[in-house]
């Protein structure tokens, strides 16, 4: 049996082939360090776009070069195709909008159709090497729509998500036109992984309100699939770049530049040139530093390498004459001979460069408005030495704020938070730097790229936690289960259905009288009442079950087990022996209130139990109505005999003996030797499923934990299983699998 492999997924391959040596070369960056540094035993596959196909096949021919286990996997786009993908939709839409800057954001339909092709193209490619059980992990915001291919394709496959940048508010993220596309997708995978904890908080409110996924802290229950959420801060090489920057080649450079760039007091800034770095706002806040502190004039210097990005796209050329001409009007104002307060490069330069110049500055300043995390700083605490040490100012806006602890945190968008921040650095004794130091050293050993890069493998390959109680999928896809629960059922000599109402038999609908069962569907009951011992148990009153279902042969139990009746019966039977009277009004009157206070949420009152109804309201201002109502009467009705649940889209007070539960162990007890198919949807009916155990057969209905055995999708999936318990099916039954089994079951 061949062993599970793991597949990593980024846009671009982060290796090149050398144009004058024809060798492979591993492209600088933490991602290429951090997977390139996780113990693997078996070969591993790397996938990225590579627009030119002659490279894409020396890349596939060299990449043993590298690592003898890495397979790459070029996968050549046509250039009008990966350019509406990634410069149209990653580019134009995504980038922006996860960065908070709506102005920059265009959206237009054939760059999103060619997002999905590119998708769709990668998804292809992964599924030509990729066997179930393997893993795929998917880097960033270009292939959000990869984890549902994937999974529809391959159920099996493991798949994880990591987003490099920061996942933004929902009030920002509902703005995408195709936000439920995205998000549908993205839920599919088994671990979305963040750098930091306000980017997971944003993802669950954002799945919430849009598509109505409930969220704990780690993770979500979808149907029987389960999502896990974590939170992963990206980090470098750590020991490499320290050894590196330790080197008397980096030594030797570092003074170099001491004695060319003349300043007591150097600040430095590396950003690429986009306007999520808040480089203006560098300038400007530089500029107040030269005004509130004359001193400093001659004594400060601000050196920034501006790396060039997308040059040909107009609010970039935008940004850079911007930033240009405040360089110009800053070294206008505050330059004398011989002192150029800023000083400006437009290029990108070498990794011993970048390695001298960390080494040389006195001061790192980072404004970025918004930022994943920003490995630069980190790159700049690894590389000072405990002699000369320098000081981070850092965006409270980057991830990394989260984790460098010990920097000074700056308000970009104040220009006197950062020119105070770099006063203070400019004035702080040396053991104040050296102890700022050594706790973001401290910090920084623990997170290597390579830790954090195996935190998350280990996450996502760790199987589902054993706490997560789900019940095995009898959908009809599923038809081998399905036939083995039917067979377990027909074995016993007394058959009993206990079936819950709404949710179940029908679907959920905006107002209860209107959720009745079809005439074909009644049909089908009663044909069932008369073939098993059936009980049809609601929280509904007496009356509606009583129009539903008085010309079967079932058993109706109301209020959740508070009434009975039996078929032929003329009375009800009570099943209460408290006194309601002591909490019910109290109740109705609070209840009252919130139905005022919710637009299109109402009161169901019946004799044993009330209920608020909220399924219509503003859901999100409707649920904070109902957790606050239900917390005010749980404290409030503490000591009297009565059960508050919050339910599904609603608020429900009902007498203690009004338990399903309680109905079902009288009812094990007087048929000692029956065989029971029990099916619901709701939180009540867990306390039947409880009951019930593993000898009986219980079947819960939608998404979410369950006590239950089974699990089906939706009330029409539990039509489609009554009809195959009856004797004579009748229903047309499309899946073969399942209309096989109906035949052989009888
Ligand atoms: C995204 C997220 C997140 C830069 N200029 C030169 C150069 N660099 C290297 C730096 C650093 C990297 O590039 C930049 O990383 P950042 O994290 O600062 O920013 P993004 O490129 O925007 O990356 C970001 C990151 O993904 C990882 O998840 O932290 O928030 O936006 O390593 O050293 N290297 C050389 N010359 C340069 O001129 N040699």
């Amino acid at each position: 049996m061949t062993k599970a492999k793991r597949i990593f997924v980024s846009n671009r391959l982060p290796f090149n082939i050398n144009s004058k040596t024809g060798a492979i070369q591993r492209g600088s960056g933490g991602l290429v360090s951090a997977l390139l540094g996780v113990h693997l035993d078996e070969p591993f596959f790397w996938m990225g776009f590579e627009p030119d196909k002659k490279i894409a096949e020396q890349l596939i021919a060299k990449a043993g070069d590298v690592n003898k286990k890495l397979h790459l996997r070029p996968v050549v786009l046509e250039k009008d195709l990966y350019n509406n993908f990634y410069d149209g939709f990653c580019n134009d839409v995504l980038w922006p909008l996860f960065h908070y800057e709506g102005s920059h954001v265009y959206f237009r339909r054939k760059d999103w159709q060619a997002y999905t092709e590119a998708n769709r193209i990668m998804a292809e490619k992964i599924l030509e090497v990729a066997n179930p059980g393997d893993t795929v992990w998917l880097h960033d915001f270009h292939f959000m729509l990869l984890p549902a291919i994937l999974k529809d394709a391959n159920p099996q496959l493991k798949v994880g998500f990591f987003l490099h940048t920061p996942f933004p508010s929902a009030e920002i993220f509902r703005q995408l036109p195709v936000r439920e596309e995205i998000l549908k997708s993205m839920i599919r995978c088994d671990l979305i992984g963040f750098h930091e904890h306000s980017y997971l908080r944003h993802f669950s409110v954002t799945i919430k309100a849009l598509l109505g996924v409930d969220s704990g802290v780690f993770k979500a229950e979808i149907g029987s699939h389960t999502l896990k959420l974590g939170v992963y801060p990206i980090s470098i090489d750590i020991d490499d770049m320290r050894e590196k920057a330790r080197s008397p080649k980096i030594a030797e450079l570092t003074e170099r530049f001491r004695k060319k760039i003349k300043s007591n007091f150097l600040i430095l800034g590396v950003d690429r040139l986009d306007y999520t770095k808040g480089i203006e706002l560098k300038l400007r806040g530089f500029s107040r530093l030269l005004e509130k502190y004359p001193d400093l004039r001659g004594k400060v210097n601000l050196l920034q390498v501006a790396i060039p990005t997308r040059i040909n796209v107009p609010s970039y050329m935008k940004l850079r004459q911007e930033v240009e001409q405040l360089v110009g009007s800053i070294n206008g104002e505050y330059g004398q001979p011989g002192y150029v307060p800023v000083q400006y490069m437009f290029r990108s330069v070498s990794e011993n460069d970048l390695l001298a110049l960390y080494r040389r500055a006195e001061c790192m300043l980072i404004t970025s408005k918004r930022d994943g995390m920003n490995l630069v700083a980190m790159e700049y605490a690894v590389c000072q030495s405990h002699e000369t040490p320098g000081l981070l100012a850092l965006s409270e806006f980057a991830g990394a704020a989260s984790l460098l602890a010990q920097s000074l945190f700056i308000n970009p968008w104040d220009e006197d938070s950062i020119a105070n921040a770099l006063y203070r650095a400019f004035t702080m004794p040396v053991e104040e730097k050296q102890h700022r130091l050594q706790g973001l050293n401290n910090i920084l050993s623990k997170y290597s790229a390579t830790q954090w890069a195996e935190s998350f493998l280990t996450d996502l390959e760790r199987g589902s936690p054993s706490t997560v109680r789900r019940g095995v999928d009898i959908s009809p896809d599923h038809p081998e289960t399905l036939r083995e629960m039917i067979e377990k059922f027909r074995s016993a000599s007394r058959k009993i259905l206990i079936l819950d109402y709404d949710g179940t038999l029908v679907a959920i609908q905006d107002q209860p009288l209107s959720a009745v069962l079809s005439d074909e569907n009644k049909k089908l009951i009663k044909e069932l009442g008369r073939e098993y011992q059936t009980y049809i148990i609601s929280g509904r009153p007496r009356d509606f079950l009583e129009s539903q279902f008085s010309d079967t042969e079932c058993t109706l139990v109301t209020e959740h087990g508070a009434y009975s009746k039996k078929a032929g019966d003329s009375e009800w039977q009570s099943h209460l022996t408290s006194d309601i009277r002591s909490w019910f009004p109290e109740v109705k009157r609070a209840m009252e209130e919130y139905s005022k206070r919710v637009p299109l949420s109402f009161l169901e009152v019946k004799s044993a139990s009330i209920v608020w109804h909220y399924r219509q309201s503003p859901p999100a201002f409707a649920e904070y109505q109902a957790k606050k109502l239900d917390d005010e009467l749980q404290v409030g009705l503490a000591n009297q005999p009565v059960t508050v649940t919050l339910g599904h889209q609603i608020v429900e007070a009902r007498a203690v003996e009004c338990n399903k539960g309680n109905f079902v162990r009288s009812l094990l007890k007087e048929f000692p030797d029956c065989s029971v198919i029990c099916i619901g949807d709701d939180v009540t009916d867990e306390d039947m499923f409880k009951q019930l155990g593993s000898k009986h057969v219980s079947i819960k209905v939608g998404p979410g934990q369950t006590n239950a055995q089974y699990r089906v999708k939706d009330h029409s999936e539990v039509l489609t299983l009554l009809e195959l318990l009856k004797s004579q099916p009748t229903l047309e039954v499309r899946n073969p699998d399942v209309r096989q089994i109906a035949a052989e079951s009888f």
